[in-house]
């Protein structure tokens, strides 16, 4: 474990200067959803109000990997700097609880423990989470977190390990976060969840405390699936993740990546915006955060920021400082950032003597192997730089293998003319947007940005001068370039920029996270209630009872391939038992061919409907058609256009039943699936204007189908063949919505729409199961078992 000796986390962005305002807040408090004094003193000491503002405000969780504090190595607690804490002053006043581990506690800490949990909890508003016992720091943190995740998330796939055993103990620790979260988090608490480390979290506690409203961000990278599906893990993190309400990343790219990763490989379909995951909506959005501007501006004006600024003066004021400033970690680039140097360097001797390159390297993550192997590769590789470029009295590289105090840090920034930000892949970056705040320091020379086209901040920074890190002869060009620009050139292609970043700062992007995470879920259009007692008593007390149930989606839980979706006994035995009830008739209505419920459900007492009610039988009896003077000379003209999409569209295929045609695109690469149907669906709307169809998109098909025939007509003449006192009509596609209008024909029609979505019927069930657990009440209270 590396020492937190230094002011910054392994992770930068989740060491912080910690809000003592937030800190004040919770140490005031023995009850935590108790309003503080101060609190009280604020609202101006009338109760309801302080209630209202209480209540409100004081429900707010933060879960990361690592606390806004760290214990150094002498058990004592050191603030870290760097985005994550800091951005949550973006919460005013709102007191928020924070979660995480305080780092590795040494031999001698760790019989403390109980003190230490007290010590933080009353001195820093934090509940710690302890991993420091071999299994959870080995296979969690080194292992999953930071030898399978972190270069998965990066793109460097060759980097990741997969040892099953470390997802066992990622999974063990996302559950001692839960039993934290869940032993302080009141009713309706608030939780925002952060990060890579945590990403089964949001699942867990959605399964523990529906009450709960959780939010997720990742801060890195959500790579393309192509990527992401090497994770063996791949679904089960995927559906970790969708138990938050929220979840946010830096940029749009990510976030189309993770919809696609949800269609690929959970079959999950989403919009932008959201996706209906088991009748709940959850919302994605883009947030890309920003730096912490207030520290910045806080610092640059004390004497020991200026001191700084003049010892830069002072030793380098004839040279052009290019600067970069990061983790040491094989993401951010910096042995290709060498070669890059090396070549401008060697392109331009003139340069040697008044070019310093500063290169500021926080230690990161020292027990894990690879970042060890790359402190030694780069040291290598500057002395060799140095070697090969110095003069007597000049060197041309200087290393800082350490993290520095803010007030040095804002004085670099301020006086460096190139910030050199190549990291190799990089979630957002703040160091880019650090350096283009402190542009407007006090004191601070014109200076122009050179970032990577890979890291999400090159979406916001335009005036950058945006490179491909991999290129060294493009860096090196683009290092010349920078250093050649009058201070004009550089303030104008800056100021833009700066007013961005200053605008959206950390505070800013907190605020917007949380603010949404407030806003309440947009369920769709849904007047239908859940099914419950006084619907189970209509159907008890009706002497003679019709069911008339869809197959797919309503029976049966839809599969890879339709044909694999055949009944399993256990629902041939409950349907079995639903035809023998005395004074009941049990209708099957589908949109499949006659064959295909004729071999699996014909041996039912059960009326059969087929084709969507074009095809028809009595239990026992023959098919027959439901509507034999159906126009179908359409089919001749449609079927071409399917058979077309099929040619093009590899994995899509035709089904050709007798009132209908299917183009199914399960077996299609999603996306272009999904894009192809929108296409076919635009087609036939066109060509077959004037015929007796209807076009519908359902599940993976496209469908056309005749008019003239609808399970809603079916079900009419199931009525009056049967004179039932209530008919039980259930279903969860569109084409049930033909059935479910009915019900203001029929008062005695009870109607139930399967699964989310915008219906015309009265009753809800959330899925099959669901169905099923319905049907087996049935039987149990009309057998009075
Ligand atoms: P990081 O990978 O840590 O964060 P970054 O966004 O650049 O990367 O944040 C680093 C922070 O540490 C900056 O605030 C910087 O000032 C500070 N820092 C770096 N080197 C330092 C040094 N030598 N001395 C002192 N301070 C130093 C992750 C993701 C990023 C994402 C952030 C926030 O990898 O892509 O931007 O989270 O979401």
């Amino acid at each position: 474990m590396g020492k937190h000796r230094s002011l910054l986390g392994p992770k930068g962005a989740l060491g912080a200067l910690y809000s003592a305002r937030t800190a004040a807040a919770w140490s005031e408090r023995i009850d935590p959803f108790r309003p503080s004094g101060a609190e009280r003193a604020r609202a101006g000491g009338t109760w309801p109000l302080v209630l209202l503002r209480w209540w409100r405000v004081s429900r707010l969780i933060i879960v990361s990997n690592r606390l806004p504090v760290q214990l150094d190595d002498r058990g004592g607690l050191v603030r870290s700097t760097g985005g994550l804490t800091s951005a949550m002053r973006g919460l005013g006043e709102v007191p928020h609880r924070w979660v995480g581990w305080p780092g590795q506690l040494s031999s001698s800490a760790a019989d403390g423990r109980e003190a230490l949990t007290r010590r933080l909890r009353e001195e820093q508003g934090c509940e710690p989470v302890f991993i420091d016992d071999e299994v959870a720091y080995e296979q969690f943190y080194e292992g999953y977190s930071n030898a399978t995740l972190w270069p998965l998330l990066h793109y460097m796939t060759e980097r990741a390990r997969f040892e099953p055993s470390w997802f066992h103990g990622y999974e063990a620790v996302n559950r001692r976060f839960a039993d934290v979260v869940l032993e302080v988090a009141g009713r309706g608490a608030r939780v925002w969840v952060h990060d890579y480390q945590l990403m089964l979290l949001p699942a867990m506690l959605r399964a523990a405390r529906p009450d709960l409203r959780i939010g997720f961000f990742l801060h890195v990278p959500f790579p393309s699936h192509e990527v992401f599906r090497v994770l063996p893990e791949r679904e089960t993190v995927l559906r970790g993740l969708l138990g938050a309400d929220l979840i946010g990343f830096h940029t749009f790219g990510y976030l189309r990546h993770f919809r696609s990763a949800l269609l690929r490989s959970l079959d999950q379909d989403s919009m932008p915006d959201g996706a209906l995951v088991d009748g709940r909506h959850v919302r994605f959005g883009v947030y890309p955060i920003g730096h912490n501007r207030e520290a910045f501006d806080r610092v640059t004006t004390q004497p020991r920021y200026q001191a700084q600024l003049e010892e830069l003066q002072r030793d380098f004021g004839d040279r052009r400082i290019v600067l970069s400033v990061e983790r040491l970690d094989y993401t951010k680039g910096i042995p290709h950032k060498l070669q890059a140097i090396d070549r401008f360097l060697g392109e331009h001797p003139e340069r040697r003597k008044d070019t310093v390159f500063f290169i500021l390297a926080v230690p990161s993550r020292q027990s894990v192997d690879a970042y060890r192997e790359l402190t030694a590769r780069v040291q290598l590789a500057i002395g060799e730089l140095n070697g090969r470029y110095s003069t007597f009295s000049r060197q041309p590289v200087h290393f800082y293998n350490r993290g520095t105090s803010l007030e040095r840090l804002a004085a670099l920034y301020a006086f460096a003319e190139v910030a050199l930000v190549t990291p190799l892949v990089d979630g957002m970056n703040l160091v880019a947007k650090e350096y283009v705040d402190c542009r407007g320091a006090p004191g601070a020379r014109p200076g122009t940005l050179i970032l990577s086209e890979t890291a999400g901040a090159a979406q916001e920074l335009a005036g950058a001068i945006l490179v491909n890190p991999y290129d060294a002869q493009g860096v090196a060009r683009a290092i010349a370039s920078a250093i050649a620009r009058t201070p004009h050139e550089a303030s104008a292609a800056m100021d833009p920029m700066r007013s961005r970043v200053r605008k959206h700062d950390a505070e800013a992007w907190a605020r917007s996270f949380v603010g949404d995470l407030e806003l309440e879920s947009r369920v769709p259009l849904d007047p239908a209630a859940e099914v419950g007692d006084a619907l189970l008593e209509r159907i008890v007390g009706a002497t003679r009872l019709g069911l008339i149930l869809d197959y797919d989606g309503t029976l049966r839980r839809f599969v890879g391939k339709p044909e694999d979706a055949t009944p399993e006994l256990e629902l041939l035995e409950l349907l079995e038992r639903l035809g023998a009830l005395t004074g009941t008739r049990l209708g099957i209505v589908s949109g499949r061919p006659e064959a295909f419920l004729q071999q699996h459900l014909g041996h039912l007492p059960a009326w059969l409907v087929a084709e969507h009610g074009f095809r028809q039988r009595v239990p026992g009896g023959e098919w027959e058609d439901a509507n034999p003077r159906a126009d179908l000379t359409w089919l001749d003209v449609v079927r071409p256009i399917l058979e077309q999409a099929a040619d093009l569209t590899p994995g899509t295929h035709v089904e050709v039943k007798k009132s209908a045609l299917v183009w199914h695109y399960r077996r299609a690469d999603p996306e272009f699936g999904a894009w192809k149907a929108g296409e076919l669906v635009g087609a036939l709307t066109e060509v077959a204007a004037n015929m007796p169809v209807e076009v519908h998109r359902g599940h993976k098909i496209v469908e056309v189908a005749s008019q003239q025939v609808s399970k809603g007509a079916a079900l009419d003449a199931l009525v009056q063949s049967w004179a039932p006192d209530l008919v039980v009509a259930c279903g969860d596609d569109r084409t049930d919505e033909s059935m479910f209008h009915r019900r203001d024909a029929y008062p005695l029609l009870e109607t139930i729409k399967v699964g989310p979505g915008a219906t015309y019927a009265a009753w809800r069930l959330p899925g099959v199961a669901a169905v099923r657990r319905f049907l087996q009440r049935i039987v149990e209270l009309r057998t009075g078992e």
